[in-house]
C-alpha cells in the first residue's frame, strides 16, 4: 500500500507557510498528504496587520468520527502550528488512525527570534511538550528549543556544549529523535543538529545573510516527505536544510517578496534529489 500522510496545521490563505506549504512540498516527494485544517487565517500573523482567524478545534472530533466510520489511517503524522485547545485531540487522531508503525513528526511550531508568536501564550510550551512526547521526531528551532525546556533563549551566544546540553534536554521530553534547527559555530556556516540518544550529528550548509518567513515550515514538509520515503533522520534533515537554501535563493533579492520563500521555483530541485 501507497505511504498516506496526514499534516495538521493552519491555513494561512496568502503568506507561504503551513498548510500552503506542506501540501504542495509532501506531494512532490510522492507522497499522498491529506489535511486536517486546525485553523484559517486570511494570512500569515508575521507581518501583516488585521488578519482573520477561525479556529476550527470544533470539526476535529466530527472528523475523526468519520474517518473513523470510513477506516481511514495513517502512515505518519506531522504536526505544525496549532492551539492548546488541539492538542489532546491530535493525540486522539494520532492514536486512532495509525497504520502500524505510523510515524510522529512534531514541529513545535510557537516561536522564533527569542518570542513566541502573537496568540500563543506563557502557558503553551509546556501543553507543545504533551505533543513531543511520543514523538518519532521533534523539529524545533533555538527559541522553540529554550521554551519547551524553560531555558533562556541565548541568542547567537552559544557553544557546541549548549547545543548538546540543549539536545539532551529535549530528547529527556520523550521524542525517539531530536532535530534541532539553526545552530551555527561559524558565521559563514547554518545548519542542523540530530540526536538519537546515542549520537549526535551535525549538518552544516552556507549561510545565506536573510531571514526570510516560512523556511522553518518549507523544512519541516521537505523532512517528514523524506522520512516518509524511508530516508533516515540524518539524510531527511540534510535534505531539507539544502531544500531551504535553494528555496532562500530563489527569492533573495525581490523586495516585494518580503512575507515568504518562493519554494515552488525549488520544487524541480527537491524532486531531482529525491530521486538520487
Ligand atoms: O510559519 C509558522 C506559522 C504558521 N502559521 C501561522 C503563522 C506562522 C508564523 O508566523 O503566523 C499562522
Amino acid at each position: 500500500m501507497d505511504k498516506r500522510l496526514l499534516t495538521i496545521q493552519d491555513v494561512s490563505c496568502v503568506g507561504q507557510c503551513s498548510l500552503t506549504v506542506a501540501l504542495p512540498v509532501i506531494s512532490a516527494c510522492g507522497i499522498e498528504t491529506a489535511v486536517l485544517p486546525s485553523s484559517v487565517l486570511s494570512t500569515h500573523t508575521a507581518g501583516f496587520s488585521g488578519y482573520t482567524f477561525r479556529d476550527l478545534t470544533g470539526d476535529m472530533p466530527l472528523i475523526l468520527d468519520h474517518w473513523k466510520k470510513e477506516k481511514i489511517t495513517f502512515d505518519a503524522f506531522y504536526t505544525g502550528y496549532v492551539s492548546k485547545a488541539q492538542i489532546p485531540h491530535i493525540l486522539k487522531i494520532m492514536e486512532e488512525c495509525a497504520r502500524p508503525g505510523a510515524l510522529r513528526i512534531v514541529d513545535p511550531v510557537m516561536a522564533d527570534n527569542g518570542k513566541l508568536y502573537p496568540g500563543f501564550d506563557e502557558d503553551f510550551p509546556d501543553e507543545m511538550v504533551k505533543l513531543c512526547k511520543g514523538a518519532d521526531v521533534i523539529l524545533p528551532n533555538l527559541t522553540e528549543a529554550s521554551f519547551l525546556v524553560h531555558e533562556p533563549y541565548r541568542g547567537d551566544s552559544y557553544d557546541q556544549k549548549y547545543i548538546e546540553d540543549m539536545l539532551k534536554k529535549l530528547y529527556a521530553l520523550g521524542a525517539k529523535n531530536v532535530v534541532l534547527t539553526g545552530v551555527s559555530f561559524e558565521k559563514s556556516k547554518l545548519g542542523v543538529a540530530c540526536y538519537d540518544g546515542k549520537k549526535i550529528e551535525y549538518y552544516f550548509a552556507k549561510r545565506i545573510d536573510a531571514s526570510m518567513h516560512g523556511t522553518g515550515d518549507v523544512y519541516a514538509s521537505s523532512f517528514a516527505g523524506a522520512l516518509c520515503k524511508g530516508w533516515s533522520i540524518y539524510d531527511a534533515a540534510a535534505l531539507g536544510a539544502d531544500f531551504v537554501i535553494e528555496c532562500m535563493n530563489a527569492t533573495m533579492g525581490d523586495k516585494d517578496h518580503w512575507y515568504g520563500v518562493k519554494f515552488e521555483k525549488a520544487l524541480p530541485y527537491l524532486i531531482k534529489r529525491l530521486q538520487a
